[in-house]
């Protein structure tokens, strides 16, 4: 698609000086770190713009659909190397950068992640993002430029602090801000009537301002745009106080409107219910409706034919306003008759849900909704009487607007077309659980679409030891057709490939104990299993069953110190939400132990716990590849998907998993002899439930589980504060919602399997080379070719 030739390392490095000289403004004398990233960030973009430009020109020359994504969060992570990739200029960047007498690690590590999000619905919208301009899928995807993305994690005495993040301290090179293209958002107010039609007149405005990303895809054959928007007062500043000395005054309003895109809520799976995040969610879907109607209208194609030229999908419930403000826009702005309306937005519409929770299921009271988007809750309202009206069989309390809240769920699911699961078990639950009625007053609405995770950052970026090797074996192109990793099977028992395997993975685990080494200050074996659990804190999850899995071991060890053990390297990583009381004490539990494990002298390096703070998307790049074993270890029926299992398991991980999530798939894809299963199945779980004595039958019936808890009640892994901890082996006797307790045993033999199957290096490396070779199922391209054809209704423009 690109006319111009492509770059050698001399051509490179001259564009590189030319941008440090004439971007940066410094003589390459003098240029930092900083200066040099930046240049070679922007001699990267200026190769993506043409493609990006021809990708826009075919669209509209071509009337293609177009597809929106809206999420509140996109953690994209570094931006510069998986640019290179995919323009399929790593090498002869480094070389550029190399020729400068730099350091390629340097100047990428210089980059700060683009944090946006949360954890793993955030990851999936990056990971979709990139699979979209992969595929030639013409596309935007929208967002909010928090100017605080997720806050930094350090750890004081063992126990989290959370400081605000600020990654656009520097400049960021990616955006090209876009003043021209600016809405107004309004909110409160009243609804008065105007020519016996209803008509909005907020009570406050604010300007949503467009900056544009360009997400290159595989080959750079693609280039789509990621659109945030940044919050800005109508009017910048007051003069009039201004003049009079109130210089605090005449800020205020610029204050105030840029509250809107300052920081990003730092909750993961967890609904506050505030104001300000009602706000946020209604400013990005205002923003992206406005402009999806003015890029439509512009094209001469009328609002009649919008489903068939536009498909907009809410990541979960964040945007899910996007229902009533189209139907606003189409009816109370441009005419439409309001069920024609109603029915055009439902065509468009598609909502993928993400969590079963009952905490992160968003609902707004009905007099906040009422008082922030007045004419949007009327809208609610004869949304829901509309769709009463059309099933008038249905249960009564099935609707939007219950109890005096809005359930963003139910709102979402009636104004979409299609709505998707993101596992095969999780959409079996969302049909039997979450919308059981709607369900059944719409068949055939609810679908699947398992997700997938880019191979590009995740195993050709992150994992350069394995590409080569992959490449070695069965050559290039399965980077874009991950399927292909299938021809690795036959390799599979041929010595001499596995000891290669093995090589790759050893250099991956020496280059993490290099790095945790010098950043941690603990020394690892590489020939120890590298455990590793890395995902957002929460009781769900059980990062609390994996440590108390690890001070049993601890105990066993020292009980018995002859005894043949495989060493073993116990490694967490993960956030827990500011407010989560019991995330924190569990990371702080972990923290403890590790303070008392590691100095053991009894025990030297055969188990060692690490957990290295701020765990993020670049800091996920470093660990998975170096995993032997992937911990996913949710109680059964709570994890929607995972992506992180997928991610392991790609690159050679074996999976110690319950039946949950994708887990389920991916163990059907390796095949169960190479993953380590245990625990209750999600009927079993609410079956289990069902004893309010559980907990106590289990602690009863396991004598090491009852010496852990004894060990953590004394005060073991905290003598300065014996009683730290006795909440939560408290909690754990009388309450263990998440069933640590239940499946304690089972997750603690499946351990024991683990360090069987790891004595045997041979066959190891088999399980492990067939976890990489089966994973082509979860590619990212696969899950978008499945949305772009059942919800999307739309086709490559490859
Ligand atoms: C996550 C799910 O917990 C995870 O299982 C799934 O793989 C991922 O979404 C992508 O589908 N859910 C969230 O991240 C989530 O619900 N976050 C919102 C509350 C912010």
């Amino acid at each position: 698609m690109t006319n111009t030739p492509t770059p050698t390392a001399e051509s490179l490095r001259d564009k590189i000086l030319h941008h440090v000289t004439y971007s940066m403004g410094k003589d390459a004398k003098h240029a930092s770190i900083y200066d040099w990233r930046m240049a070679l960030s922007l001699a990267l973009r200026d190769r993506v713009v043409e493609p990006w430009f021809a990708a826009t020109r075919k669209t509209w020359d071509q009337g293609r659909k177009r597809v929106y994504y809206l999420s509140m969060e996109f953690l994209s992570g570094r931006m510069l190397e998986d640019a290179a990739i995919n323009l399929g200029l790593r090498a002869t960047c480094r070389s550029a950068i190399e020729g400068l007498g730099l350091d390629w690690y340097e100047v990428i590590e210089n980059e700060p992640d683009a944090a946006l999000g949360n954890g793993g619905l955030g990851r999936l919208a990056a990971c979709y993002m990139e699979s979209m301009a992969s595929l030639g899928c013409p596309g935007y995807g929208y967002g909010i430029r928090y100017e605080h993305g997720l806050f930094k994690q350090r750890f004081e005495g063992g126990q989290q602090v959370e400081t605000p993040e600020d990654w656009l301290k520097q400049r960021h090179p990616w955006e090209f801000e876009r003043p021209e293209s600016a809405y107004e958002i309004g909110f409160k107010g009243y609804v008065e009537t105007v020519d016996g039609k209803p008509h909005w007149v907020p009570g406050e405005t604010v300007l949503a301002e467009a900056y544009d990303m360009p997400v290159i895809g595989w080959q750079g054959k693609w280039a789509n745009t990621l659109r945030l928007w940044s919050a800005k007062p109508t009017e910048m500043f007051d003069l009039a106080r201004f003049n009079h000395g109130d210089y605090a005054a005449a800020a205020e309003p610029e204050a105030l409107a840029r509250t809107l895109s300052r920081v990003l809520y730092p909750d993961d799976t967890t609904y506050a219910g505030k104001e300000l995040r009602l706000k946020q969610e209604y400013f990005l879907t205002a923003a992206a409706l406005q402009d999806i109607l003015r890029r439509h209208l512009a094209a001469d194609l009328s609002l009649e034919a919008l489903p068939k030229h536009v498909a907009i999908q809410m990541n979960d419930t964040h945007p899910a306003i996007a229902g009533p403000e189209l139907i606003r826009l189409l009816s109370d702005v441009h005419g439409m008759e309001f069920e024609h309306a109603i029915e055009t937005a439902v065509q468009c519409l598609g909502y993928t849900n993400h969590t079963l929770l009952p905490e992160a299921l968003e609902h707004w009271a009905t007099y906040l909704m009422g008082t922030v988007l007045p004419r949007h809750m009327q809208i609610i309202e004869k949304i829901d009487s509309w769709h009463r009206r059309n099933h008038p069989n249905r249960p009564h309390f099935v609707g939007i607007v219950k109890h005096q809240e809005v359930r963003m769920g139910e709102l979402a699911f009636i104004t979409s077309h299609k709505v998707n699961g993101v596992s095969a078990l999780h959409t079996e639950l969302i049909k039997k659980n979450l919308f059981p009625e709607l369900n059944k007053l719409h068949p055939g609405r609810i679908i699947n679409q398992t997700n997938g995770i880019t191979p590009r950052r995740w195993l050709r970026m992150a994992n350069p030891a394995l590409s080569h090797l992959i490449i070695d074996t069965i050559g290039e192109g399965w980077e874009g057709d991950l399927d292909r990793l299938r021809e690795l099977e036959p390799h599979i028992e041929d010595s001499a490939f596995l000891d290669k395997f093995m090589a790759a993975k050893r250099t991956n685990k020496e280059h993490l104990a290099a790095w945790i080494a010098q950043s941690e200050g603990i020394t690892l074996n590489p020939d120890a299993i590298f455990d590793i659990q890395v995902k957002r804190l929460h009781e769900y999850k059980r990062q609390l069953m994996n440590i108390l899995q690890t001070i049993s071991e601890w105990h066993e060890m020292r009980e018995n110190p002859q005894a043949d053990y495989q060493p073993r390297v116990k490694i967490f990583g993960g956030k827990a939400a500011p407010g989560y009381y019991a995330a924190k004490q569990i990371i702080r539990l972990i923290k403890d132990v590790a303070e008392v494990i590691n100095n053991d002298p009894l025990i030297g390096d055969r188990l060692k716990i690490v957990y290295p703070a701020n765990y993020n998307v670049s800091m996920a790049e470093r660990l998975i590849p170096a995993a032997d074993l992937s911990e996913q270890i949710s109680t059964a029926g709570k994890e929607a998907s995972g992506t992180g299992n997928m991610k392991f398991a790609l690159n050679g991980a074996l999976t110690i998993g319950t039946l949950d999530g994708a887990n389920v798939e991916i163990r059907e894809q390796v095949g169960a002899e190479n993953f380590f299963l245990f625990g209750l199945t999600a009927d079993e779980v609410m079956e289990r439930r069902r004893d309010p004595e559980h907990a106590r039958h289990a602690i009863l019936e396991s004598p090491v589980l009852q010496d852990v808890l004894q060990m953590i009640a004394e005060g073991r892994f905290s003598p300065d504060e014996p009683e730290r901890y006795h909440d939560l082996v408290h909690n754990m006797w009388n309450s263990d919602y998440f069933l640590v307790a239940s499946d304690f045993e089972s997750y603690r033999s499946s351990q024991k399997e683990v360090d069987v199957a790891f004595g045997d290096r041979a066959s190891w490396a088999k399980m492990a080379a067939l976890n990489t070779a089966r994973m082509g199922f979860f590619s990212s391209d696969r899950a978008i070719a499945g949305y772009m054809r059942d919800i999307w209704d739309t086709t490559s423009a490859l």
